[in-house]
Parts: structure tokens; sequence; C-alpha cells
């Protein structure tokens, strides 16, 4: 049985940076204030997980929705085939930059602050991640017809005055989430993620290295001058080629606070090799950035969709994780199945993968939200 609750309590009776709490410190230099903020209690309570040898769980939308369900108060594919919920959950901003009431996938902003509160209250974590629309087409995320990343960095435009509201409605999500004392609730934040591909429109076909920090910059100005203090920022790079393309445009030590990774599994047990391979030169990557500026790892966004190995996450994931001081790993969505049908990236209840999946959690490096406890 392992849960966050120890870590929990070590950061929040230490109310500062928890340096001395489970291990050594590692982020001398990290982007969030060293004083006392809700961004430096959560990086450093993850610094004491990673130092533990330990990885914090994720999926993402974990409570909104799952296999044959949506919005039933407390459900949770996770919950129902590990039998805790999941020590962290994402969630996604996209539309909110449009003022709409529900996210991309239908998730009600209100519903997902409510459900960052209870994941919060339970002792887990949170992280948010935006797919946010092409701000020249109107497109989505992944409409790359045009490219808007000029303009959108270059300050006086109205491009780049429409970014800055769309990132400014983020920012102010972000404010917005309180616990019951009104004390702001942290959260993991990776925006403009998986760049080093070339599918959204700040990937990297669509603009210049000084371009994609540009936007990074913009992001924690509109940020910063809006006084947020509890977003921890996670820097995510999809599959590179060469080590030296995890940094090429990564925005500066001053910017980041984690260094990610996303990586997928496409395709059954002939692909896991090269997932392996792939997932691995990643976070050697990382790791080695990690070697010169002291920042936390994490597998930020992963999965095989479908499971279509019963046993993944025991023989592809774990192996990773065993090999790699990952702080968190985030698996992606399950979707309703009539919604997008085999969309799903933890088991549900009665799907083959779920004994290997409740061994995997059950594994004390694994951390979960200790709902039980
Ligand atoms: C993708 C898929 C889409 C979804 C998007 C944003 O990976 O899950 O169905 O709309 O993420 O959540």
């Amino acid at each position: 049985m392992k849960t966050l609750f120890i870590s929990a309590v070590c950061a929040a009776s230490l109310g500062i940076m928890a340096a001395g709490c489970g291990g050594a410190h590692k982020n001398t230099e990290t982007s969030a204030d060293s004083a006392a903020t809700p961004a430096a209690a959560l990086l450093a309570r993850l610094d004491s997980v990673a130092a533990r040898g330990q990885v914090v769980f994720g999926h993402h939308d974990d409570t909104a929705y799952g296999h044959d369900w949506q919005y039933e108060q407390g459900r949770s594919d996770v919950l129902e085939t590990a039998g805790e919920y999941p020590g962290m959950m994402n969630w996604d901003l996209g539309l909110i930059e449009y003022g709409d009431t529900a996210n991309l996938d239908g998730v009600p902003f209100d519903f997902m602050r409510e459900e960052i509160r209870s994941q919060h209250a339970r002792g887990g974590i949170n992280g948010i991640s935006w797919h946010p629309r092409n701000p020249v087409s109107g497109g989505d995320s992944w409409d790359t017809s045009v490219s808007p990343m000029a303009e959108a960095v270059q300050a006086g435009t109205a491009v780049n005055d429409t970014l800055r509201a769309w990132i400014g409605r983020t920012a102010d999500f972000v404010l917005s989430l309180t616990d019951d004392s009104g004390a702001r609730i942290p959260v993991l934040l990776r925006p403009w993620h998986e760049h080093t591909g070339s599918w959204f429109w700040w990937g990297n076909d669509h603009c210049t290295p000084e371009q994609y920090k540009a936007l990074w910059h913009l992001t924690r100005e509109v940020f910063d001058a809006r006084g947020v203090d509890n977003a921890v920022w996670v820097y995510s790079p999809d599959r590179i080629a060469t080590p030296e393309e995890y940094t090429e445009r990564y925005p500066g030590d001053e910017y980041v606070d984690i260094l990610g990774a996303d990586a997928y599994h496409f395709g059954g047990a002939e692909a896991a090799d090269e997932f392996s391979a792939r997932v691995r030169m990643q976070l050697d990557a990382a790791k080695a950035l990690s070697a010169s500026n002291g920042k936390i790892i994490a597998l930020s966004e992963t999965g095989s969709e479908g499971l279509p190995m019963a046993d993944w996450y025991t023989t592809v994931l774990m192996p990773v994780l065993r090999d790699y001081p990952v702080a968190y790993v985030c698996v992606w969505r399950n979707a309703v199945d009539s919604v997008k049908p085999g969309h799903f990236y933890a088991p549900y209840a009665g799907h083959p993968a779920t004994a290997d999946f409740k061994a995997f959690t059950d594994d004390e490096k694994i951390l979960m939200a200790g709902f039980n406890d």
C-alpha cells in the first residue's frame, strides 16, 4: 500500500519548500518562487517522491467519464480496477479560450474545478493540458493549414492580442482553483505540448525554435502578470530524432519546473521494443538536462490505446519507470466507448488487462491517491 498521504502531510506541515522532506532536494533552480507558494509545495512533494524512487500514477479525465459511463459522482475506471483513485488526474482546458463552458471533449469547466478540488482533498495531484484553437483559422489544435506563430509572438498584432487574451483565460481558471480554506490548489501546467511533432499548430514544422520559445515566454508573462503562484510548469516534447532535439526549443530554466516526455505505444507487442527505445531516448535527454539544472523529470503523457497487450502495465511501462527517476506518469483518457470506440488507456472493470493493472498499481513504487486510507 502506498499513498500520497505521507508526502502530503510532509509538504503541508513544512508549509515552505519542503527541502528536507523525504530526500535530497534537487530543485535549486526552479521557476517557481522559492518562497511558500502552492507551486513550490507541489514541486517539493514531487521531488520527495522521485527521491524515494516512487512514481505518481496519473489518468486524464479520470472522474469525468469512463468506458461506459459519464458524469456519475465518484466513479472512476481506475478506482473500479485498481481499487484506488489515481495519484494524479489530468484535465484539459481546450475551448476555455473561447469562453465556452465545457472543454473540447465536453467536460464542463465548473465540473472540472470541483473534481480538481476533490482530487486535492483526497491527497492527490492535478495536472492541466491545453488544446487551444488555431487563432488564425479558427480550426482546432490539429489545424496546421495556416501557421499563426509569427504573428502570435509579435507584439502589437491582432493575433498576439488574441493569444494574450486566451492565455489570460487559462490563467484565470488556474487562479480560480482554491480549496475549502480559500488557499490555491497547485497544478502541473503543461502548455504547448508535443512540440517536437508537427500535429499541433505550435509544432516543429510550423515555427522556428525562437518563435516556440517566445510563445512560452509570452505565456509565462501573462500568468506572472496575473500573480499565478500555483502553476508548476511542465515542458513535454514528444518524439525526438536526436538528443539535441529535446533542448532545441527549451524555453529556459527560469520558465520550466519539470522536464517531461510524451510518448505513446502505437500497436501491440510487435511495437513494444520500438516504443521502449523511443521513450528511453526521450527520458535520456530529459535526464541529461536534469543533470545540469537539477529539475524533476516525468513521463508526462503516455499509453497504449485499447491495451492490446493485457500485461502492458507491468511488462512495458514498469521497466521504463524502474530505469528512470520520473516523479509521475500520466496515461490518457478512457473515452466513452459509444462516442470514441476503443479509445482508452487504463482498463475498465472486466477488461483483460485489469489483473495486470492492479498488480502495477499495487506495486510499492506506484503512488495512488490513497482513497482508502
Ligand atoms: C486526443 C484524443 C481526442 C481528444 C484530445 C483532447 O488524444 O483523446 O479524442 O479530443 O486528445 O483531449
